[in-house]
């Protein structure tokens, strides 16, 4: 039995795919042969495109990038179809911008050897309406990846699983990263404490990942954390939980346990804006090596925040950023503009909430208008009459010398 899994182009280029990682380490725990190829990688050191070509969002480029590969490389394409022949599984892990060149490859595979067994999984997996001949050809995976990629390999025909979840996260293996090391991306390693979110904010679409919400024990993550800083001598953390204080009880054991053995790290994580943030719990936070948190704060309007569901007031805002502040804790928010409903007197209001408190808000974070990910699949087409209150608030915090990330303003909408 034995399996490959691939990461098509375009996809980020800062962490080794997690994915890959986490399936590859599970499937090995169990036995099973597990090949990962890194082709986003592969081909984005190749084609030479500069990042922000490769990381834009630009549905030309994502279309013609399998040509442009082939084209280009052909080898790389003569090894791969030598290197999967006697292996009949292959795995394709999507999110809505490698999709395109993730199924022309499929395509290709399906052609030259019309008995292989292809699995795709992945974000995108919830998105797509599977009908007619991607049933018949493939197999799906909606959700978390382990369980039913073992189930694939080794009993089942079913095509598309749904949602079928590990219970004890703590019975996933450590993360090895080989062969797609850390080091050879950037010195930052990526990890997880949690998957799923307790809340249910309107907008979002990360909520829909996981149907559950499950963590580690604190003492997993301090052990995992421990074993990757030896094993990879690299001590920055990136944690991509969706929601990093899911439990206050959680992250002050977890602090503590990396405070108590000693382990000095540098780690960044999201988190959600609380009422009455304890100002101990901030400082334990920044104490045990926090050195960015990532804050969902979405508007600057009491009205479009309880249309969200946010569960947070301005007020609310603005006393978890001064307990953040006082304790020394660097964070960046991010904003959403033209929500449904948010008329031009709320969008001031959220204008005039950033400006007034920009001296307890050391950063944004990202900023972008609404993005629209349950009723189409067309992801990123904002309103044409919204389009301005971007440019206002760009032109606003520019004007008032508000600190900002300019890739991430307006990073989710397609240019074309
Ligand atoms: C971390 C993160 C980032 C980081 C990544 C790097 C880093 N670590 O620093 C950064 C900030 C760079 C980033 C950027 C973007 N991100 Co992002 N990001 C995430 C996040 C939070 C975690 C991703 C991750 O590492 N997952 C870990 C792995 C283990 O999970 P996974 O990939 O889902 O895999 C599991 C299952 O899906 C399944 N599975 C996956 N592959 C396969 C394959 C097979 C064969 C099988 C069977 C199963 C399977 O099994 C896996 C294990 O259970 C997710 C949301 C989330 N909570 O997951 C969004 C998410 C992936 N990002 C998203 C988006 C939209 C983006 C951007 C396009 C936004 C933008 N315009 O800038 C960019 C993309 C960059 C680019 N331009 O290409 C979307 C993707 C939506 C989609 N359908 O494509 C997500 C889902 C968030 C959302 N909106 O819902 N992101
Ligand atoms: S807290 Fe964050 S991850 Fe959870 S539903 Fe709200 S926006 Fe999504």
């Amino acid at each position: 039995m034995e399996i490959i899994i691939v990461q098509t182009p375009p996809f980020w280029l800062k962490t080794p795919p997690l994915s890959l990682i986490y399936l590859k380490n599970y499937l090995l725990s169990k036995n099973i042969k597990v090949t990962t190829i890194d082709l986003n990688f592969i081909f984005f050191k190749l084609l030479k495109f500069t990042k922000t070509q490769w990381l834009n969002l630009d549905r030309e480029f994502e279309k013609n990038l399998f040509l442009i590969a082939k084209k280009n490389f052909p080898f790389i394409f003569e090894n791969f179809y030598k290197k999967i022949k006697n292996i009949e599984f292959i795995g394709f892990s999507i999110l809505k911008r490698n999709m395109p060149f993730a199924l022309k490859l499929a395509n290709e595979i399906k052609m030259l050897y019309p008995t292989k067994k292809i699995i795709f999984g992945g974000p995108q997996t919830l998105f797509l309406d599977l009908q007619n001949k991607l049933i018949d050809d493939y197999f799906w995976v909606i959700g978390e990846g382990e369980n039913p990629l073992y189930k694939i390999l080794t009993e089942s025909n079913q095509k598309i699983y749904k949602f079928n979840e590990i219970k004890e996260l703590d019975t996933l293996p450590f993360l090895n990263f080989q062969p797609l090391l850390p080091q050879n991306y950037s010195m930052s390693i990526p990890l997880f404490s949690s998957r799923g979110c307790l809340y249910n904010c309107h907008f979002c679409s990360e909520k829909l990942l996981y149907k559950k919400m499950r963590y580690h024990s604190p003492k997993y993550v301090v052990d995992l954390i421990k074993h990757l800083k030896n094993e990879y001598s690299i001590p920055n953390f990136i944690f991509c939980d969706s929601l990093f204080n899911f439990s206050r009880e959680w992250l002050e054991n977890f602090c503590l346990l990396l405070l108590k053995n000693n382990i000095k790290i540098n780690w960044e994580a999201q988190m959600r804006i609380e009422k009455n943030f304890p100002l101990y719990l901030a400082k334990l936070i920044k104490k045990s090596g926090c050195y960015n948190v990532f804050v969902g704060m979405e508007s600057g309007s009491n009205k479009v925040l309880s249309l969200m569901d946010k569960g947070f007031t301005t007020e609310d805002a603005i006393n978890f950023f001064k307990i953040f502040k006082k304790a020394g804790l660097h964070f960046e928010i991010s904003l959403i503009f033209g929500y449904p409903n948010e008329t031009e007197k709320d969008f001031m209001e959220s204008i005039e909430f950033i400006v007034k408190n920009k001296k307890i808000i050391p950063k944004i974070a990202q900023a972008n208008l609404f993005v629209d990910y349950f009723n189409t699949q067309d992801i990123a087409n904002p309103p044409k009459n919204l389009k301005n209150r971007l440019e206002i608030f760009l032109k606003t915090i520019q004007s008032e010398k508000i600190k900002y990330t300019k890739s991430y303003i307006g990073n989710l909408h397609y240019k074309n």
